[in-house]
């Protein structure tokens, strides 16, 4: 029986964990029967109660004015012929993307891609035809777990204590915590991980580690792809990766006969190549048959949604999310993000705001975006609403639950409810209606539902979305960002090295902060032997834009790169708008900079 004092919801930011939290006499704490729970939640979700200052009063045009007000200017802002509805993330509850009947209706644009995961995404779809999760219980029953371009610690604190006592490699530019103590740390390259999954993959077929039984079965086609690496030259690809052969051999050797698991993160893919990579992981994991065995699996970001029927899809006009242009539209709408400073090319999007007529923000907390909107209206937050929360790393999916109130704030659901009255639509079915609507797509198991797409080892039976397909391999290689002419047999003539004049720009997660939510930060970070001194403010550039940083020396990174996290005022000044080459993703980190002394 439920303790009355006692409600049982969910964290809602975006993060991998989707923890449990149990809500007694008004304090929150971890749930411990949930699947991920280490006993204890992370300061975030601590930081989202009372202390974090948050917006109270709607607005328009600068002026406070009352909540009916502002929904009424938001009406007559939307009614027009072009208008924009662009999201973030964040709040990760379902429910957030209720607004999409509200543009279904009035026939207005929304998104498609994505600021986070999509060209790892497209990669996966490509070798496996389908993105499953990587079970937690299967990481568990790992011996190894190669950690690739995830910064385990920081962004997914909750599976550590699931890694004791395993055998660690990390392949990370970065010394990050995690690398710091692995058996193996491979500090590459920045954007090199194609090579070093094709490299292993190779080196693999010659020593003989591939699984035949499994491969046989599951990827026939292995041996176009041997042929496929044997296209890049061992030489200078290892030189340029900052390894050896001894050093790949001892990979090997360490994941030969244990069962192992590759958890992948965002680093890996912030490229316009990211599928590529993540394809080649994948293929390198299904060659040595590490992958729909017990304890082994390719673990990225899985898509939260894989199984469901989504009331909220809707078809309509839509445009690359990394790179709207908003000057197109008369009215924005900017729900739960904070495109201002979270996209890439912030010079860019500054610009192309100022040319709409209309900014709504809806969301939490005064930021770059909300400085700029004309129509403010203040958002509940998740322990003020219901919802549905699904994650992209497990397949439980747990009720979000009203815990307080908020008499300031108004939820997507009343929002868009009202907005469609407002416009003479028919209005929404019940709330409730919309939460079981997921709930009813899931298998009950004690207090959280199971996703329907839960299998406990993906990819036992084989690929595609019926498991009756075999894994599709790469077998064309192609860049246009760095010159890699030299690594490729068909073109041996090029013997010129990759000249660094500029610095890969590094922007990872940071420890204290959500994105831009929380803690705000205004460093970067650079390695001793550049010659700066700590603290020092440094201009540093790129061919997008420039900001200003204060330096701080780090041992941790490559004489080649500088890093400055995603959560650092400025930081989008200096990346691209581009998108990626599939998945319709940003790539962060496709880009150098320099970094310039200031004169005092
Ligand atoms: N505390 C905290 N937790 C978070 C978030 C947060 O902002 N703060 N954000 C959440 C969100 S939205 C996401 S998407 C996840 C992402 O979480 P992660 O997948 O961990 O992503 P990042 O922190 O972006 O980068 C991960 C690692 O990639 C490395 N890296 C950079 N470039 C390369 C490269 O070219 N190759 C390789 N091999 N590695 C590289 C970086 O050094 C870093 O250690 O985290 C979630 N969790
Ligand atoms: N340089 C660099 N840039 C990055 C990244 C990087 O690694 N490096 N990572 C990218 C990634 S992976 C991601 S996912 C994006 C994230 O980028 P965004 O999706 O823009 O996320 P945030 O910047 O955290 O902004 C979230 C906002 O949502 C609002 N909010 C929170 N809860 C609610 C709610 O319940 N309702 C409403 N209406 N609003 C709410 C808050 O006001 C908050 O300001 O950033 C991307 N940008
Ligand atoms: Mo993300």
């Amino acid at each position: 029986m439920q303790n009355e004092n006692k409600i049982e919801t969910s964290c809602g930011l975006d993060c991998p964990d989707a923890c449990g939290i149990v809500v007694e006499d008004n304090s929150i704490k971890a749930d411990p029967n949930h699947p991920t729970s280490t006993g204890s939640l992370c300061s975030l979700v601590n930081k989202y109660l009372p202390d974090e200052p948050r917006i109270t009063s709607p607005k328009v045009n600068g002026k406070e004015v009352t909540l009916a007000e502002a929904l009424e200017a938001t009406k007559e802002a939307l009614d027009t012929p072009r208008k924009l509805l662009w999201r973030g993330s964040g709040n990760f509850g379902v429910m957030q993307e209720i607004s999409n009947l509200l543009f279904d209706k009035i026939d207005g644009t929304t998104t498609k891609g994505t600021l986070c995961d999509g060209s790892g995404d497209a990669g996966i779809l490509e070798g496996r035809g389908v993105n499953r999760i990587l079970p937690i219980e299967q990481i568990k029953k790992a011996e190894v777990v190669v950690v690739w371009g995830k910064n385990i610690t920081i962004t997914s604190a909750h599976l550590m204590p699931h890694l004791k006592d395993k055998k660690i490699i990390v392949i990370d530019p970065v010394k990050t915590a995690i690398a710091k103590k692995a058996d193996i740390y491979l500090q590459i390259a920045p954007r090199s991980d194609f090579f070093v999954a094709i490299m292993l993959s190779r080196f693999a077929l010659m020593g003989n580690f591939e699984d035949k039984e499994y491969i046989e079965e599951h990827a026939s086609e292995y041996e176009d792809f041997y042929d496929f690496t044997q296209e890049f030259r061992i030489r200078p690809i290892l030189d340029y990766i900052n390894t050896d052969l001894q050093e790949m051999g001892s990979i090997l050797e360490m994941i030969d006969g244990k069962k192992t698991v590759f958890l992948v993160g965002n680093g890996v893919q912030k490229y316009s190549i990211g599928h590529l990579t993540l394809q080649a992981i994948d293929s390198l994991a299904v060659m040595l048959g590490k992958m729909g065995k017990e304890g082994c699996g390719v673990g990225f970001l899985g898509n939260s949604k894989l199984g469901f029927n989504n009331p909220f899809e809707i078809k309509g006009k839509k445009v690359q999310k990394a790179n709207a242009n908003f000057g197109d539209f008369d009215s924005v709408l900017i729900q739960g993000g904070n495109p201002v400073a979270s996209m890439p090319n912030s010079s860019r999007v500054i610009e192309e705001l100022q040319k709409t007529k209309t900014i709504i923000y809806f969301g939490l907390y005064e930021n770059e975006t909300s400085a700029m909107a004309n129509i403010i209206i203040p958002a509940k937050n998740f322990f003020e609403k219901e919802d549905v929360r699904l994650s992209y790393a497990h397949h439980s999916i747990s009720p979000m639950r009203k815990i307080q109130e908020c008499d300031y704030g108004i939820s997507e659901y009343d929002f868009t409810n009202i907005l469609l009255q407002k416009l003479d639509f028919e209005p929404l079915k019940e709330e409730q209606y919309y939460l079981d609507f997921w709930f009813n797509q899931c298998t009950k198991v004690d207090r959280y539902y199971r996703s329907p797409a839960y299998q406990e080892i993906p990819y036992q039976e084989g690929f595609g979305e019926e498991s009756d397909e075999e894994f599709i391999f790469p077998d064309e290689f192609g860049d246009d960002f760095i010159k890699t002419k030299q690594f490729t047999r068909a073109r041996r003539k090029s013997k010129k090295e990759v000249i660094i004049s500029d610095y890969w720009l590094i922007t990872p997660k940071a420890n204290k902060a959500l994105n831009t939510q929380f803690k705000r930060d205004n460093q970067v970070a650079v390695h001793p032997s550049l010659g700066f001194e700590d603290e020092e403010r440094v201009k540093v550039y790129s061919k997008w834009g420039e900001h200003y940083f204060f330096v701080k020396n780090s041992e941790a990174l490559r004489k080649d790169s500088v890093l400055i996290t995603a959560n650092t005022i400025g930081v989008n000044f200096l990346t691209p708008n581009i998108i990626s080459d599939e998945g319709d993703s940003a790539c962060y980190q496709e880009v150098k900079v320099k970094v310039e002394k200031i004169d005092a």
